[in-house]
């Protein structure tokens, strides 16, 4: 079974590769040490875990909610709290990161000469006691130095030596790490620490435990030694081990920063509380700002989400196997940080520095080399450290090809310290007599490229049990439109509104004002549509069906026909509303799921000109052409036909309409199918197919990106002048149209981010990608893959119940049942009734569609959504079909019940 993420993606931070001419301008300026490098030189970045998480959503909301007060804010106590839940210590002393803490430790405990004892927790500690004249002795089992051992806890001190160093005097401060990032997160067992506590105890020393990792540690320990226990209980556990608890917020917290001290001593407390004030800040803030307090209390207080915990795990592992599969030797076993590498494998034994420095030429990634005095001993090693709900798998992948790559490279010359070793590896300065490599041998792109985008926000969700599932969809009436959010796994009932934004597009909704007369963010909406679309006149409506309420008043006289390939069902509904006749005049290939035809989503030149043969132009108000047909399948329009079409109504004086909602995606479905047009960008493209029309109407929630927005867009200053009107009447003001000012802003973005190739193709092939997961499985899937969902034909999947008894939804049910994933039936609960007969009108295709939001979920995801089809599909003679027991009067599907039979 695969696991995928227990979280959703929020916000996107948007990725660029950077070319190899930058790079090697970019190493020679950080004088060849990668850590040197500024981060937008590099690729991906897996040089530390320490600050460089995504937040969750609600650490995000957490920096919204800082109490900025010099004494006393609330976010201190809050900080308190959490600190008293998850570690049972009474009294907290913030800092500003884990470094802050140790100062104040070491400062308020020792004097210059005493020693201190450490299991090699050195990162920050060891040039914090050179700087205070402290002897620092490190002690770790032989086994921490032996790659290949299995011991399970290497950041265990041996207990005799300890015992040694305490019991001679000297050691007035034992400062254990919960885990050690240098060692790629080995952690710290319970049993060891509670026996360190007791002899600390009995030389009355005081004890002090770095919980930076506490989790990762607790995880582990619980993995490989107490299966029974609980995370959260662990956490405890470890704590009551130690007179004073410590930590960066940049680890296991996942923050950007923040730190703090705690402990239930009221002497050493108030000893802190007196240092805090000198070299932090108050002893309510010690130099943090409100809101990283806030950050930080809730990072802590999610600690023991475990399934987080778990997740990452199982993604470590992975890394792991597969570059033990490709022959490299791997630090075993596997700590929670990232993964080491074994210098000494690659062939011609480079150091890990000259290994860092050619993996960035290479491919724009950061490792960290750890050679000389990180260990305090011969060895070497390149450590790869996965940032937490950072990188997908996909990312983790091109990690992994980017090191097999390596060995095609030789190094020409070596690389030299320059100077006497500095206090700490950032600032190493290296020399190179010559160049450094031989040549050059090209970027190299694997089949599935990575996601041009990494994590900022994410959204947790978790698995709810088969039984609470079964009665949810119950309860819902076996309807997963009535199925509540937090019921549901992974979400993929539409992927409109649901798409994670970029940091581009919060930054532009934070810059502009609100206005509801005309503001820069309309200014700029205006801009990218005009610039984009290509029409004249540009309306900003609330949503799509807004767009289409607007359009279809202004443009249809009550009896005209309105021609259509196939329908959708908000805009037949606006349609008939304006008293149109709706007719679909799509190509006979798309009513076939069989059907590999590549642009079934094209009208049919041939039906179009027998109708206008029939009825006459004059009875026609225009012809609404969508692009990518959602009810299709997601199936494109091609360039070509599209011509045709338009030739054909220009000639009749027919308007054309786009219903352009997946323009972007149809574009690049156009490039890849369509041989005319395979060297174009995506722009060009969309420019060229809305040249063929007199305007159009868009679901911004699509392709553009945002949550919330739609455009209207026409050529005809006549249409305009009324679609003003009526914008002003239904949605706001011509300038608005009814949505924030902030709201233009995102969707002025979004036009433009829709259209980058590396985005769209990263969207479109992960659509592809489950789709193929399915095909493969023997899965009746509608063919060919579309743009923005897979479809299940389920006519083909659950053949023994009829369509009066509702197959696709009843699939889409079980499905929810089975795996906890949501779809939507598009089949004949969706096409309502014939408003003349009053009968179901008995839809051709009865289909579930899995709608991928676009940025939101992962590869990972996607295998666990096929693993879960496949099993609906195994199990599926077992299903039966469904009773309507209450139909509401329009758009049924959406709030209608059901019951088993
Ligand atoms: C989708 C949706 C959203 C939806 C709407 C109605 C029922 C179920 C789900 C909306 C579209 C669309 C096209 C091609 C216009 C709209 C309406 N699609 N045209 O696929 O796909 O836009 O939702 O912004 O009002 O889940 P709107």
């Amino acid at each position: 079974m695969s696991v995928g993420e227990s979280f959703r993606i929020k916000i996107v931070q948007t990725l660029k590769r950077v070319p190899y001419d930058l790079r090697v301008a970019a190493l020679k300026e950080a004088h060849y040490n990668v850590l040197r490098l500024p981060r937008d030189r590099v690729y991906l970045d897996f040089g530390t875990t320490r600050g460089n998480s995504g937040l969750t959503d609600k650490q995000l909301s957490a920096l919204m909610i800082g109490d900025e007060a010099y004494a006393g804010s609330a976010n201190f106590y809050a900080l308190e709290r959490v600190t008293q839940e998850v570690f049972g210590k009474r009294f907290t002393v913030p800092t500003h990161q884990g470094r802050g803490a140790e100062h104040l430790i070491l400062r308020g405990l020792l004097q210059a000469g005493q020693h201190l004892l450490t299991n090699g927790n050195l990162l920050t500690l060891a040039p914090l006691a050179t700087a205070l004249t402290l002897q620092l002795d490190s002690v770790l089992g032989p086994d921490a130095f032996d790659p290949r051992s299995p011991q399970e806890f290497k950041a265990d001190p041996p207990l005799d030596q300890v015992e040694a160093g305490l019991k001679a005097g000297g050691v007035k401060l034992l400062v254990l790490g919960a885990a050690l990032p240098q060692f790629g997160g080995q952690p710290l067992s319970l049993d060891n620490l509670e026996s360190c506590f007791s002899l600390a105890r009995r030389y009355q020393v005081p004890l002090a435990l770095d919980a930076s990792m506490l989790a990762s540690a607790a995880y582990l320990y619980k993995l490989r030694r107490a299966p029974s226990l609980d995370v959260r209980a662990l956490l405890r556990r470890y704590a009551q081990a130690c007179d004073i608890l410590y930590l960066t917020g940049r680890e296991d917290a996942g923050c950007h920063t923040g730190g703090l001290i705690a402990t239930n001593d009221e002497a050493l407390y108030t000893l802190f509380r007196s240092l805090v004030v000198v070299y932090e800040g108050l002893h309510t803030y010690g130099g943090q700002a409100g809101r990283d307090m806030q950050a930080l209390a809730q990072g802590l207080a999610d600690l023991g989400d475990e399934s987080y915990l778990a997740f990452r795990h199982q993604k470590l592992s992975y890394l792991t196997r597969r570059l033990e599969e490709d022959g490299r030797a791997v630090y075993q076993p596997l700590g929670l940080s990232g993964v080491c590498l074994d210098c000494r494998t690659f062939t011609g034994a480079p150091t890990s520095a000259n290994l860092a420095a050619l993996l960035y030429l290479v491919s724009g990634l950061r490792a960290r080399p750890m050679g000389g005095s990180t260990f305090g001993r011969d060895f070497d090693l390149l450590g790869l450290f996965v940032p937490r709900r950072c990188y997908t798998e996909r990312q983790i992948d091109y990690l992994i090809e980017s090191v097999q790559h390596l060995a095609r490279y030789r190094i020409a010359h070596s690389l030299r310290m320059a100077g006497s070793e500095p206090v700490a590896p950032e600032l190493t300065r290296y020399e190179v007599d010559g160049s450094f490599i031989t040549e050059y041998h090209g970027d190299f792109l694997p089949a599935h490229p990575p996601e041009p985008y990494f994590i900022k926000v994410v959204e947790p969700f978790r698995l709810k049990s088969i039984e609470k599932r079964a009665q949810a969809i119950r309860e819902a009436g076996y309807n997963t439109f009535l199925l509540r959010s937090e019921d549901i796994y992974i979400d993929l009932l539409t992927d409109s509104g649901t798409a994670a934004m970029s940091n581009q597009q919060w930054a532009k909704m934070l810059e502009v004002q609100e206005s509801e007369l005309g503001s820069d963010a309309a200014r700029l909406f205006h801009e990218h549509a005009r610039a984009g679309l290509g029409f004249r006149y540009i309306l900003p409506t609330h949503q799509g069906r807004a767009a289409e309420h607007i359009l279809s008043r202004a443009l249809i006289h009550p009896g005209q026909y309105v021609i259509n390939n196939m329908y959708f069902t908000t805009t037949r509904e606006h349609q008939e509303r304006a008293g149109g006749i709706f007719v679909d005049l799509i190509v006979d290939e798309a009513y076939d799921p069989r059907s590999g035809y590549p642009f079934k989503g094209d009208l049919d030149p041939k039906k179009l000109t027998a109708f206008i043969a029939a009825h006459g132009p004059e009875r026609i108000a225009y012809v609404c052409v969508e692009t990518n047909v959602n009810m299709a399948g997601g199936q494109p329009i091609s360039l070509a036909t599209t011509r045709e079409i338009s030739a054909i109504c220009r000639y009749h004086r027919i308007p054309v309409i786009f219903d352009a909602t997946r323009v972007a995606e149809n574009a690049y479905l156009i490039r890849q199918r369509e041989r005319a047009y395979a060297g174009w960008t995506i722009k060009e493209i969309i420019r060229e197919l809305m040249a063929l029309g007199d305007g159009c109407t868009i679901s911004a929630k699509k392709d553009v990106l945002v949550n919330i927005g739609g455009i209207l867009a026409v050529n005809d200053v006549a249409l305009y002048e009324r679609c003003a009107a009526l914008c002003t009447t239904f949605e706001g003001t011509p300038w608005s149209g009814g949505l924030a000012s902030r709201d233009l802003a995102a969707m002025a973005v979004g036009l433009e981010e829709m259209t980058e190739y590396d985005y769209i193709s990263s969207r479109v092939e992960q659509v592809r990608y489950l789709w193929t997961k399915l095909r493969e499985a023997g899965v009746p899937v509608v063919e060919p893959p579309g743009g923005h969902a897979v479809f299940l034909d389920a006519k083909a999947f659950l053949p023994h119940i009829p369509q009066d008894q509702f197959p696709a939804q009843r699939l889409a049910a079980a499905l929810y049942e089975v795996s906890g994933v949501r779809g939507m039936e598009r089949g004949i609960v969706s096409a309502g009734r014939d408003p003349a007969t009053g009968r179901h009108r008995a839809s051709k295709l009865e289909l579930v569609r899995l709608a991928i939001p676009r940025r939101v979920y992962t590869y990972s995801h996607m295998d666990v959504v096929a693993e879960g089809v496949i099993e609906v599909f195994r199990g599926r003679q077992r299903l039966t079909g469904l009773r309507m027991i209450f139909e509401p009067p329009a758009l049924r599907f959406f709030t209608a019940r059901f019951d088993l039979l």
